[in-house]
């Protein structure tokens, strides 16, 4: 049993939990009726399918479902097939999931990219120097080519690595050499984007490779292929594209949605669309049909990634993370919600029909029953965007009984790696060696990630307790996709959360005026991550390697397929990466030990699993440590251990907290 817990029954309708905001929603009779995920899981009568939860399910023919015990010759596959085999190979299609989801993100964006290389969309290059330094990075000759001639030689090579069959991924050459080459001696370099995610399905078909070491190679490879190639493409020439974030306030949770304007969310991950309606939304016909049907404009809020692109980049505000997108819809508040693609609840098109709110769906990849389908695409990007923005208009004067709540917290984002390669090193020497220097000090004992999802299954805040934790323990801490929106709900992204960290990691961030949790963006954006890595590494001081660094990551409320292909491009990356409540192959020791020891051996980082901030905290301050020593770093800091008294009394310092310490 582990330590997610399910809802308690609240009263009717309303699901007791913790987050103040989501409770006032679900609570409030403009909410009455109303079915959300946090409903479905208090209903749910039957626990998670132990064969299905530990991985040795196997349903890849229809000899089966075969349910597999590992050890027991019964109850071993009808084609003879093993637990670790089984557990290997769902494990290997889950990273195969997750990491085909980042490849079509990227290919979108190269599409969009090179289009608007061709001045066929709305959209421009805006970061000349990027394109310049990427170019640089592809082995192009910049010369005295324009930004035009090198937009679209640039495109065109991104957009090459989808399909490419033999050599090396070229974003892979970053890594630093050591890793490369161990890469390359594994046999895990991976060669093309599509070509990895292609093969690790036939590996996995009935009568394939049936060896779950094998196996798991190529799963280290499919992975790597997302992180260093596909998400790192998207990363990379969104920045291009819509600029490289830098530092930006802005506000976070549900009670950003305004009373006055005509409310528009905007949930999935493409950046591309949001870009376009964020533009329509300014523009002077549609700001004048608002004033006519009595609003003061659009309101423009993400959901999940989507939110993070444009906070990031635009600071556009945060309605909510990714449990939340039901949530965001009872306030009834809402005149349009658009969608593209990934992590969009079938939930939603059932709560919006409660209300006079719009569904949009607008990929071609993606249709929802009840929604209605607006394609989009980057060539018609302004005239859809204002049809969009027209009908979520239309709506307003339909809005009826409805309930926003104060709840809303002061963020700063925008954290790029070039962000903070700048803050830390200043405007004549950009750098990381003082992030360097302050780990091989002591003042900062380390980095950890936070990255991945929240999730209906884990009633607790996992990632806000952790992070408290970490910083008061010298750990810098960086965060992506919806782990990051729950950090800002806290007040976490917010400079006065600097007083929560310990004396030396406070001496730093004072110096620098940055908070001690630093957003660097979506999902696809933790490619920012693997980069921040490497330039650690090439600063020096700290090894030859990624593995040789004291930074450790963890996804401790994780739900996507794709949370599992980021962890996995990380391990295999040489960080020390821990899961939680669960891990996927439980089901088969022999997996299990594999990926949390033997990993180790081959790439330096390995995976583990923890339940609960407290496990967690222990875990990644442990492997720091252990890291430190390795590099000879290892005078002893004192220890602080959390109790529940603590953690109130650190809640209760960050000024105008929206959200209750520990709730969502
Ligand atoms: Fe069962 Fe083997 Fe078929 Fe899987 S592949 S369903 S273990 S018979
Ligand atoms: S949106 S993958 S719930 S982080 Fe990227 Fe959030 Fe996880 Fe989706």
């Amino acid at each position: 049993m582990d330590t997610s817990k399910r809802f308690e029954k609240g009263n009717g309708g309303c699901p007791s939990i913790q987050c103040e905001a989501n409770r006032e929603v679900l609570c409030n009779s403009c909410a009455q009726g109303v079915v959300t995920a946090a409903h479905r899981v208090q209903d749910r009568s039957i626990e998670p399918c132990l064969f299905g939860k530990g991985g040795t399910c196997c349903r890849n023919c229809n000899m089966g479902p075969c349910q597999i015990i590992e050890g027991v010759d019964s109850m071993m596959g009808v084609c003879g097939a093993d637990a670790a085999t089984v557990a290997a190979r769902n494990f290997a299609r889950i990273v195969a999931g997750g990491a085909a989801a980042h490849m079509d993100h990227g290919r979108g964006v190269a599409l969009a990219f090179l289009a608007t290389a061709k001045g066929e969309t709305p959209y421009e290059i805006k970061d000349e120097e990027k394109l310049r330094q990427t170019a640089l990075r592809l082995g192009i000759d910049a010369g005295e080519k324009s930004k035009t001639d090198l937009a679209i030689e640039v495109g065109e090579r991104m957009l090459s690595e989808f399909g490419q069959q033999e050599g090396v991924l070229t974003f892979v050459k970053r890594a630093p050499k050591p890793r490369q080459e161990l890469w390359e001696k594994l046999g895990v370099a991976p060669r093309g984007i599509d070509r990895e995610v292609v093969e690790m399905m036939h590996r996995t078909h009935m009568g394939v490779d049936q060896h779950y070491e094998h196996i798991l190679q190529q799963a280290a490879r499919c992975a790597l292929a997302d992180g260093w190639g596909a998400s790192m493409i998207a990363t990379e020439l969104s920045d291009i594209m819509f600029g490289t974030p830098v530092p930006i306030r802005s506000r976070v949770n549900i009670g950003v949605l305004k009373k006055e304007e005509v409310n528009v969310t905007v949930h999935g991950h493409e950046p591309v669309l949001a870009e376009a309606l964020a533009m329509a939304a300014n523009d002077p016909d549609i700001v004048s049909e608002c004033r006519k049907v009595g609003a003061k404009g659009v309101n423009l809020a993400g959901v999940c990634c989507t939110g993070n692109e444009i906070l990031m980049r635009r600071g556009l505000p945060i309605a909510g993370s990714f449990v939340q997108q039901e949530v965001v819809l009872a306030t009834g508040a809402v005149e349009a919600m658009v969608v593209d693609v990934q992590c969009i609840m079938q939930g939603v098109s059932p709560v919006s029909s409660n209300y006079h709110t719009a569904l949009f769906t607008t990929s071609d990849k993606a249709k929802i029953t009840g929604a209605t389908h607006i394609p989009f695409e980057e060539h018609n990007a302004m005239d859809v965007a204002k049809d969009i923005l027209r009908r979520a208009i239309a709506k307003f004067p339909e809005r009826g009984k409805h309930f926003i709540p104060a709840h809303e917290m002061d963020v700063v984002a925008g954290f790029s790696h070039e962000t903070i390669n700048y803050i830390l090193g200043g405007r004549f020497r950009a750098s990381y060696k003082p992030l360097n220097d302050n780990i091989v000090n002591g003042r900062i004992r380390g980095v950890a990630a936070i990255v991945g999802c929240d999730n209906y299954r884990v009633m607790d805040e996992v990632h806000v307790e952790l992070a408290k934790e970490l910083i008061a323990n010298n750990v810098l801490v960086l965060v992506t996709g919806c782990a990051a929106t729950g950090m800002g709900r806290s007040g976490l992204l917010s400079p006065e959360a600097m007083d929560m960290a310990g004396d030396g990691l406070r001496e730093v961030l004072e110096a620098v005026g940055c908070p001690p949790v630093l957003h660097m963006g979506s999902c696809v954006d933790n490619s920012r991550l693997l980069i921040a890595t490497t330039e650690m590494v090439h600063t020096g001081g700290l090894g030859h390697d990624i593995y040789e660094l004291p930074v450790v990551g963890c996804a401790p409320q994780w739900m996507s397929e794709k949370a599992v292909s980021i962890g996995q491009y990380f391990v295999s990356s040489g960080t020390y990466v821990v899961f939680g409540p669960s891990f996927p192959t439980t089901g088969s020791k022999v997996v299990t030990d594999f990926c949390f020891k033997e990993m180790g051996e081959l790439y330096g980082g390995s995976w583990d699993v923890a339940q609960g901030a407290n496990e967690f905290a222990n875990k990644m301050i442990d492997k720091i440590d252990e890291k430190r020593k390795a590099l000879g770093l290892d005078k002893k800091k004192e220890r602080v251990l959390f109790d529940m008294a603590m953690r109130r009394e650190l809640g209760s310092g960050i000024p105008g907290m929206g959200c209750s310490p520990g709730g969502h």
